[in-house]
């Protein structure tokens, strides 16, 4: 018997492209009716969402039983939720401002098993969130049935690519595109569309195809992501939550009008 509910990485290491949610409000219900709409993956965002960990581990298990990967992302240098929220069935976890080789090593110690990592036992809940009778079988193949994401989302993380991408473990370079055009601007421009962002992504899907690591993405609409996607980007979340609802607020009000 094996992990086959988890899907996201066996669909993202055979070459698929992925485009996932993204949620920040701290409700597993708008999880879990945002994956029913058909969104393959949902990215459930304890950095800058306003999740706890209680919520959270309940909007994996729903997110997963809507038929979408659960994936979290975790608040920055919170390497201890990494494994806790595997725990609780997460497929992936993303990891905001990985910049050097040593924050990518300390990020898969507790994200992969041995000889990896470090990753402790103790994934009863991922067990029954991917139907196998016990951990006995969720353990042999939770280092390739779940992925690692590197957020590229500094000059420094520019600067160190190739020893963030040749870690073993990391399995997505996933870019922050916010962060990065403040960063590489100096603070003087947040622009997630700006040319030295683009020219930084061409570099991440360079580094990508040198180690054979899967690129991603993070688009706040679905032209961005569809566009990016044509480039190479395989994982690429569209919008968010609270994107979604204001809009959708937005367009009624002025329908009123
Ligand atoms: C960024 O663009 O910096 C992100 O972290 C996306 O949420
Ligand atoms: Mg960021």
């Amino acid at each position: 018997m094996t992990t086959e509910t988890f899907t996201l990485a066996r669909r993202l290491r055979a070459g698929d492209t992925v485009f996932s949610a993204w949620c920040g409000l701290p409700e597993p219900l708008v999880c879990e009716a945002i994956a029913r709409e058909g969104f393959e993956a949902v990215v459930v965002d304890m950095q800058h969402g306003m999740w706890d960990e209680p919520a959270a581990m309940q909007a994996v298990a729903q997110i997963h039983l809507a038929g979408a990967a659960p994936v979290v992302r975790v608040p920055l240098w919170h390497n201890s939720l990494v494994s806790r929220m595997l725990d609780w069935g997460a497929e992936g976890i993303i990891a905001p401002m990985i910049n050097s080789e040593a924050e990518a090593r300390a990020f898969v110690q507790v994200a992969k098993y041995p000889p990896v990592g470090e990753r402790s036992i103790g994934a009863h809940r991922a067990a029954m969130i991917a139907r196998v009778p016990d951990q006995k079988f969720y353990i042999p193949e939770a280092n390739t049935t779940t992925l690692s994401f590197a957020m590229i989302e500094t000059q420094s993380a520019i600067d160190n690519l190739d020893t963030i991408a040749a870690m073993p473990g990391i399995d997505v370079l996933f870019v922050g595109p916010a962060d990065l055009s403040f960063s590489l601007s100096n603070g003087a421009t947040l622009d997630p569309h700006s040319a030295a962002v683009d020219a930084a992504l061409e570099k991440v899907l360079a580094a990508c195809d040198r180690h054979k690591k899967i690129p991603g993405l993070f688009c706040r609409d679905a032209e961005r992501a569809m566009n990016k996607a044509k480039s190479g980007f395989r994982f690429l979340t569209v919008g968010s939550d609270i994107i979604f609802l204001r809009a959708g607020a937005a367009a009624q009000l002025k329908a009123l009008k």
